[in-house]
């Protein structure tokens, strides 16, 4: 028995699931969830002394890969001077500076201490602003866990087949609308129908809950236009987009700039950030320049704006993304390659360095048609690349990252065990 083995055993008594994320347990793909020991670069080895080239980089927040020297030092820093103030700090201002100087449609910012704390905020200002209630999202869209979001959502509640959660009450899910990503007459029906009641449209620029998913030239500014047309506010939820298709997210790359951004996961460096920003007639809104109710004890908390600064000011050195976009092209380039030579149906995809594939016949422009992947193989595949020292994301419906940690002989190593794996996992 392995001594994670062992501790998912305890851990099974005391945590629900053994975890305190779902798609940490493994349940989509089989086996037994490594314990971490430690990670550094793009590497991550476990209780058991295995490591393994690292694709999941903390579900995003880990674009410099594990414990890099600038973040550690920072964290250090700020930790010598104390680690939660109660109070305001300069670091909480200066991360808030460069974040409206990366992404200009943040006039002003909040931070707060998850995604979801930042999608369920950015909501509530939406529908305090326009007074109505009615939001619209996407299938497979995940914002994370407030009972809103949780319809026909993605990330773990598409990895675990879940009908959305039960104890989320109808009247609130009732609020919540849902069409198809990519699908401009699906999205103009329901203005047409309701878009006077639309407080907002929330949506993730690029599909990252449900495995990857680009956009259609034409879907964000239809939204743009639509959200224009009728008075509702149009929320990016960069939460894993943020920083990490683009030096200014997704709304750089796209072109197109929205009401309200949240974000989360890079504006931490990997500690616990959340923040939703945008206009500033909308932002001060917020208590305690506005009426709009937000808070948190641990908001805006010293060591976690610091590790955030040092993240984003390593990723403004020149050609950072350019070597990012590179390296990601020429994995999934590679991943592409193997499937074909295993003759396994596959599509892939990127921007910057979030990529995903799906084991299916492309081009997949939506949730449903993700799904008909080959999820079996999928969880095959996964355990025969762990096996050879490659850590997929545990779910053929998450997004995958690469870091500025990985080598281009880290790429070559990992398409060479990636290659075996699938011809593992192909024959059974
Ligand atoms: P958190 O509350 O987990 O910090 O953020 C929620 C969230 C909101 N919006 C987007 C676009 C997100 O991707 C997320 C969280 N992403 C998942 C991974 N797909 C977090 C991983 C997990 O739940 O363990």
């Amino acid at each position: 028995m392995t001594s994670s083995t062992e501790l998912f055993e305890r851990a099974r008594q005391v945590l629900p699931g053994g975890v305190n994320s779902p798609v940490r347990a493994f349940r989509a793909v089989g086996g037994t969830p490594f314990f971490v020991a430690r990670a550094a670069g793009c590497r991550l080895t476990d209780v058991d002394g295995r490591s393994y080239v690292d694709y999941v980089c903390a579900w995003g927040p880990l674009i410099l890969g594990h414990a890099h020297p600038a973040v550690l030092e920072a964290i250090q820093v700020a930790a010598g001077r104390g680690w939660s103030y109660g109070a305001p700090c300069e670091a909480e201002v200066q991360l808030a500076e460069l974040v409206r100087c990366r992404m200009p449609s943040l006039e002003m910012v909040r931070f707060v201490n998850s995604g979801t704390e930042a999608t369920m905020s950015a909501v509530r200002v939406a529908r305090a602003a326009t007074k109505r209630e009615l939001i619209l999202k996407f299938a497979g869209g995940y914002h994370g866990h407030a009972d809103g979001f949780l319809v026909q959502a993605g990330s773990g509640v598409a990895t675990l087949g879940l009908p959305d959660s039960p104890g989320v009450p109808a009247a609130v899910a009732g609020l919540t609308l849902t069409v198809p990503f990519n699908d401009v007459a699906a999205v103009e029906d329901v203005f047409r129908r309701r878009g006077p009641e639309l407080a907002a449209v929330i949506v993730e620029p690029y599909l990252g809950n449900v495995g990857f998913i680009a956009p259609e030239p034409e879907f964000h500014p239809t939204l743009r236009r639509l959200c224009d047309a009728h008075g509702t506010l149009l929320i990016f939820d960069e939460v894993m987009t943020g920083f990490r298709v683009a030096p200014g997210g997704a709304q750089e790359r796209l072109g197109v700039r929205p009401d309200l951004t949240t974000l989360g996961k890079i504006v931490g460096g990997g500690l616990p950030v959340g923040a939703y920003g945008g206009r500033a007639d909308l932002m001060r809104l917020v208590a305690p320049a506005g009426p709009v109710y937000q808070a948190g004890t641990l908001a805006g908390n010293p060591i976690a704006m610091a590790a955030g600064l040092a993240t984003l000011r390593e990723t403004a050195r020149a050609g950072f993304y350019e070597t990012l976009e590179r390296r990601t092209a020429r994995l999934v380039s590679g991943i592409s390659d193997a499937a074909r030579r295993h003759r396994v149906p596959a599509s892939v995809g990127h921007a910057g360095s979030m990529w995903g594939v799906f084991l299916a016949t492309g081009p997949i422009r939506n949730y449903a048609q993700a799904q008909a992947a080959d999820v079996a193989l999928f969880g095959r595949w996964h355990r025969a690349a762990l096996a050879r020292g490659v850590f997929l994301a545990p779910s053929a419906f998450e997004a995958a990252f690469v870091s500025s940690a990985h080598t281009d002989a880290d790429i070559a190593f990992t398409l060479e065990h990636l290659d075996a794996a699938l011809g593992d996992a192909r024959a059974g």
